[in-house]
């Protein structure tokens, strides 16, 4: 087992790549959607589960388990990758975002966030050198810096100067993070959807040095079109030698649009959280199985998919154990969100590597535009 953390692009297309990340603890095929698993479980799955969906590598956070069961309870207990029984790559978010949209009381300094706790009401203290701790107990394979998101709408000097402000934490974070033979360190770029403060960003990180850069502060209310915008430019001014993470990315239609643009590797809680509200994506679009007109339909949800919802299950009966509230909905309509997200990583690196990516994407909204069934 090598103990290097190393990206190979094996192929490109136009601005798309796809390749690997080597890590000690498995590969990642790139481009890489990774479940979010906030609080050590990606709920109401098994973690051989998600795997079986396609998934190499997991997101964990580092707000959640440092409240609840804390850094040092998951160190004490063998680690993340333990304790959650999951033995491929971790990646873990470093704080800061969750911070700002989930913690009471925040107060942001040069020094860091204090906060307190939205599940006890405690207080906290989350830091570049802190942040980087927790991610190190918990034992996680590539590790966030700490960084700030501004909340939008935000003015440009605003953004500017939360732009500032990340990219001292980022050498912060590098400095506290240290040399870790195996584990990667990401730096993470924010400057809004301002070309002028990106490229300032880039370059900031780019000086620092890092195993990979992250693409932050979109998705945040901005909409797909300037989102694309940013993603037009933003992934260019990064090393083309490292891999690129667009960070809480997003509908199906965000991923494609993405990865045209050259990005690697991507989250977003919306397969899993959408799985357990009745939401299912679906080649032909999204199709909400609460609706009544499912009700006595005999029919899978998707006859050409191969995971257990549409392999074993009617959209009557799916539609049934929703409004009963029955737990197998969330079991049965994750499995079938997370497999849908793989199969379109695997179709997108499968056409950038025999260089049909134009092809592909023309098929997948043309399909999107039939609508369901
Ligand atoms: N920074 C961090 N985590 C994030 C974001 C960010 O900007 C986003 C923005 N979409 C999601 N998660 N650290
Ligand atoms: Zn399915």
């Amino acid at each position: 087992m090598t103990q290097k953390f190393d990206f190979h692009v094996t192929a490109t297309d136009g601005a798309a790549r796809t390749g690997r990340i080597h890590t000690p603890r498995g590969e990642i095929r790139t481009p890489a959607f990774m479940p979010v698993g906030t609080a050590a479980t990606v709920k109401a799955m098994l973690p051989e589960s998600v795997r079986a969906t396609g998934a190499d590598i997991l997101l964990g956070n580092t707000y959640h388990l440092m409240l609840r069961p804390t850094a040092e309870r998951i160190d004490r207990l063998g680690g993340l990758h333990r304790f959650m029984n999951w033995d491929r790559p971790i990646l873990t978010d470093s704080g800061g975002f969750q911070v700002m949209s989930l913690a009471a009381l925040r107060k942001l300094t040069e020094e860091g966030v204090r906060f307190k706790s939205h599940i006890d009401g405690s207080s906290h203290f989350l830091t570049p050198e802190r942040s980087m701790e927790i991610q190190r107990l918990l034992g996680s394979d590539i590790v966030m810096c700490f960084d700030e998101c501004p909340a939008l709408p935000a003015t440009d000097a605003e953004v500017a100067r939360s732009m500032a402000l990340s990219m001292r934490w980022a050498q912060r974070s590098r400095d506290a993070f240290g040399d870790r033979p195996g584990h990667a360190l990401f730096g993470i770029m924010q400057g809004g959807v301002t070309r002028e403060l990106r490229e300032e960003s880039a370059l900031a990180l780019r000086a620092i040095g890092f195993d990979g850069y992250a693409i932050g502060g979109l998705a945040v209310g901005e909409g797909q079109e300037a989102m694309f915008g940013v993603l037009d430019y933003a992934p260019g001014m990064l090393p083309e030698d490292k891999p690129r993470y667009l960070m809480g990315v997003g509908k199906p239609d965000d991923i494609v649009g993405a990865v045209e643009r050259g990005v690697d590797m991507m989250d977003c809680v919306l397969p899993s959280r959408s799985g357990r509200t009745g939401q299912a994506f679906t080649r032909r679009g999204v199709v909400n199985l609460r609706n009544a007109r499912h009700m006595d339909d005999p029919r899978p949800l998707d006859e050409q998919c191969t995971c257990p919802a549409c392999r074993s299950y009617s959209r009557a009966y799916l539609h049934h154990v929703l409004r009963s509230q029955e737990i197998i909905a969330s079991m049965l309509l994750t499995w079938h969100n997370l497999h849908y997200y793989q199969e379109l990583m695997a179709g997108l690196r499968g056409a950038i590597s025999e260089g049909r990516l134009a092809a592909f994407v023309a098929a997948f909204h043309a399909q999107r535009a039939m609508g369901d069934i």
